[in-house]
Order: C-alpha cells, then structure tokens, then sequence
C-alpha cells in the first residue's frame, strides 16, 4: 500500500483549463462566504454561519474532479467551495441562509443542511461521521441495481469526525465491498476548541488507510497545486476499480469554528506557521507563475463575483419566508398524537 505520497503536479500545469475552473470554485465560494459572514454579523442570518475558509483548494479540487449527473458528492460544512465546483447555485445557498421558501430547505433551516439529492448531492448531516454510510449506501445500492457504471461517491470530514464510531463504520464497510469511495479528511488542527493532540494518536491521519485495507494519500492542503493533483488522482484511482481512497488535506482553520467563535484558542506560532498559509494566495501565486491566469482576470472574476453574490442575495432577501399558517409540513408527534 502507499502511504503519504503526493503524486507530482506537473501533469496539472497543462491543464490550464481545470485550474482556472477551481480556482474560480474557490473564489466564488470565499466571496460568497464573506458576504454571509457580514450578513450574520449584520443579524441577518438568524441560524450560524460556517465558513471553509483556507479549505478551498482541497473542496473545489474534490467538487470539479467529480462528475455532475453521475458521481455522488456529500459535502460538509466547510465545502462551499467544494458544492460551486460541482455546479450547485449560489442561491441555494443565499436562499437556505436567508430563509427563502424557494430554497432548498423551503425555508426551514437557515444553515448548512442542504442538498440536491436528485442531482448525486445527499442533504448535509450534521452528525459527524455518518455521511460515509449514505454515499457508501448509495453505492452499493447502485452496485446492486447493476447500475454502478464507473460511478464515484465522495464525501469529507474533519479530524474530529474521525474520532466517531460512523467512521469506523462507513469506511470499513466501503473497504470490505470494494466501494468507489474517495472519503476526503481535511485535518484543520481543531474540532471545535479540541487540537489535535486531544483527538488522535498517530502522527498522520493518513496511516487510518493501512488499517482499514484503502489507499491512502497525504498532501499539504495549503498547496493549490499538489492538493488538486491529490485529489483528482484519488477520484481517478476508485473510478479505476482501485477500491476506496482516504485522502487526508492539511491546513488550518482560518476562521473559528462557526461565526459566533473568535478562535481566540489557536495560537499564533500556529496561525503564522505553514499550515497558517491562505490556499487562495498560494493559488493566486502559482497560477500566475503558471501563466494559467493574468492578475486582470483575477480582478475582473472579483468584480464579477462579488456581483452575483449581491444579486444572489438581494433575491433571496425579496421572497417570502415560511408561512406557519399555511404549513403543509409536520412534526411526526402533530400526525400521531402522543395518547
Ligand atoms: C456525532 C457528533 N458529535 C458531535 C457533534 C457536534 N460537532 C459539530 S461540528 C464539531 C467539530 C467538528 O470538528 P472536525 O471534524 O474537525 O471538523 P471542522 O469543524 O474542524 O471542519 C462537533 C464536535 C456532531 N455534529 N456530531
Ligand atoms: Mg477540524
């Protein structure tokens, strides 16, 4: 098995036109994500807002590596990114934020707890750890209609999940079936206020892979380039019946767990340390070192973001909220009174 390799980026630096592509996933995405943050500050938002701040790369590298259509792609909290590169709408998320009723949560969330599932994108859970046996569900599920094809499932986590006992059970269960399985960990040094040295006791998430029976594959998750090359090789290697794949993607959280937490708890060496590094600069350097981009292109994709952005928001704000006197919708308790 291999463990910790980081297959070399050069295949990538010709490909210039699925660079740019994840690359403007990432800047959508933190564009995006700073504007909810002010409108949370605003008390705009009314729920909490999550940010995957300095974890695009390793997002937006899963979500384009996948296909819409065909593969399945569960994302977590942090993985904005991850939910643009794949093609979900702005809107879904200005409209589930906002609490429009024409979003996908019709209203009722305000939050992170969505999806399209008949699009391969399960509704987010929030129970860390358990999104592994959906998609490997799915999977198998696929496998058993022999509709399976050449279908990949992805799903992330954090460190923290990895601690669950849904971990345990989600990746040995796609182990044991030989599943098409990229189960994505982006260890940002923090579950919460819980450092790693709290969480677990190997030096490298990675070496979970040898255990489990999967490949496993390491990579500096600040580093645009390795990190798109890493993950695209694991969705290439389950797509080519190489069994499951855990990448895991090393940064640091550069934002505190939710928007109502200052992260006063990470410590400066930390924060000005390798892993403290923005993958959005990283990015922006190598793809103008690459020739992939000019610093005008970047300026104008601002503009242009920002824009939809505004636009995504102000339609979300302009229409209507969840009407409790008409609700069609009801608690299970409200259909079968308690006796
Ligand atoms: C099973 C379970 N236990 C606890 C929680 C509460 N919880 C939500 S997020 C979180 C921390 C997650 O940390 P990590 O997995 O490292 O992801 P990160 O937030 O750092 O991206 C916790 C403990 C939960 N959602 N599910
Ligand atoms: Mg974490």
């Amino acid at each position: 098995m291999q463990l910790a390799t980081q297959p070399k980026p050069a295949g990538l630096a010709g490909n210039t036109e699925f660079l740019r592509k994840v690359y403007q996933a990432m800047l959508r995405a933190r564009i995006l994500e700073n504007k909810m943050s002010s409108l949370y500050k605003a008390g705009k938002i009314v729920g909490g807002v999550y940010l995957g701040r300095g974890q695009e790369a390793v997002s937006a590298g899963l979500g384009a590596s996948l296909v819409k259509g065909k593969d399945f792609f569960a994302p977590l909290i942090r993985d904005q990114a991850g939910r643009t590169a794949f093609g979900e709408p702005l809107l879904d998320c200005t409209r589930t934020y906002l609490g429009s009723v024409l979003g996908p949560t019709r209203g009722r969330d305000g939050n992170v707890h969505r999806g399209r599932p008949k699009e391969g994108m399960p509704t987010m859970i929030s129970h860390l750890g358990v999104q592994l046996s959906v998609v490997a569900g799915m999977l198998f599920a696929k496998r058993l209609q022999g509709t399976l094809g050449d279908r990949v499932g992805a799903t992330c986590l954090g460190d923290g999940a990895t601690s669950t006992g849904s971990f345990h059970e989600g990746l040995n269960f796609a182990a044991v079936e030989r599943l098409p399985f990229v189960l994505v960990v982006t260890n940002n040094q923090y579950a919460y206020s819980t450092p790693n040295t709290s969480q677990f006791a190997c030096a490298d998430l990675v070496e979970k892979a040898r255990g489990y029976g999967v490949g496993g594959l390491s990579v500096d998750g600040t580093d645009f380039l390795a990190t798109v090359s890493v993950v695209g090789e694991a969705v290439r290697r389950a797509r080519a019946g190489e069994g499951p794949q855990l990448v895991v993607a090393h940064v640091l959280r550069l934002s505190g767990h939710g928007e109502h937490d200052d992260a006063s708890y990470v410590p400066q060496e930390m924060r000005s340390s390798h892993c403290g590094r923005d993958c959005m600069d990283v990015a922006r350097t190598q793809l103008l070192e690459l020739g992939a981009v000019t610093a005008d292109e970047i300026a104008g994709w601002e503009e242009q973001y920002a824009e939809e952005v505004q636009q995504a928001v102000a339609q979300a704000q302009q229409e209507p909220q969840p009407d409790p006197d008409t609700e069609d919708w009801m608690a299970v308790s409200t259909h079968f009174p308690a006796r």
